[in-house]
């Protein structure tokens, strides 16, 4: 079940002056940083306070590593902006399974690994009306392996 936006992706040509911008225009400071060599992204993650369910939501500002990477041909297209956004869920096999399953096409066969050792999958944009989307499971949020564990929250990253 999918069940909250975990993090909207926005384009850049330049991480450091975007990232400036978020933190000088709306106070939104840099949380995590890493490349992602697979998806040919340096990123910073800048974590948004305050959902109900405790967990946070973020803003992942994403440069090209590379100019054959996704970003990178979106950029060149488009210009800057928003790239794609995430849904969070606990179980990000199950529910990529079952939008599969409704004829939407879901790129990866398993899930890859995304920013802070979460595991995701995307759904082409051309299926969901325009808007490529990320399905998220944070690391340590993965559906629980047995009933008794039951209701631990899937939420914050
Ligand atoms: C492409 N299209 C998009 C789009 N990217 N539409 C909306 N939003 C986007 N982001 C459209 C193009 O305009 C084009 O439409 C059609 O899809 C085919 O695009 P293309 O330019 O010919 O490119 P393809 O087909 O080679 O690749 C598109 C595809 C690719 C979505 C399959 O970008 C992909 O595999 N994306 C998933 C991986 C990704 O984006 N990684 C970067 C974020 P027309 O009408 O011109 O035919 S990594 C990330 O986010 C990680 C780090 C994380 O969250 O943790």
């Amino acid at each position: 079940m999918l069940t909250r936006i975990d993090h909207i992706g926005i384009a850049c040509h330049d991480l450091e002056r975007t990232v400036e911008f978020y933190r000088a225009t709306y106070g939104f400071e840099v949380f995590h940083r890493e490349v992602n060599e697979e998806q040919g992204v340096r990123e910073a993650m800048l974590r948004i306070n305050g959902t109900d369910d405790g967990g946070a939501s973020w803003i992942q500002l994403l440069e090209p590593v590379r100019e054959d990477s996704a970003v990178a041909k979106w950029l060149a297209k488009n210009g800057e902006g928003v790239h794609h956004i995430a849904f969070g869920t606990a179980d990000v096999d199950g529910d990529a399974q079952k939008i599969g399953d409704k004829g939407v096409r879901v790129l990866y066969d398993e899930p890859r690994t995304g920013s802070m050792g979460s595991r995701i999958t995307f759904l082409h944009p051309k299926d969901c009306h325009g808007v490529l989307t990320e399905l998220v499971t944070s690391a340590g949020a993965e559906k629980p392996a047995a009933p008794e564990h039951g209701s631990e929250s899937a939420t914050d990253r």
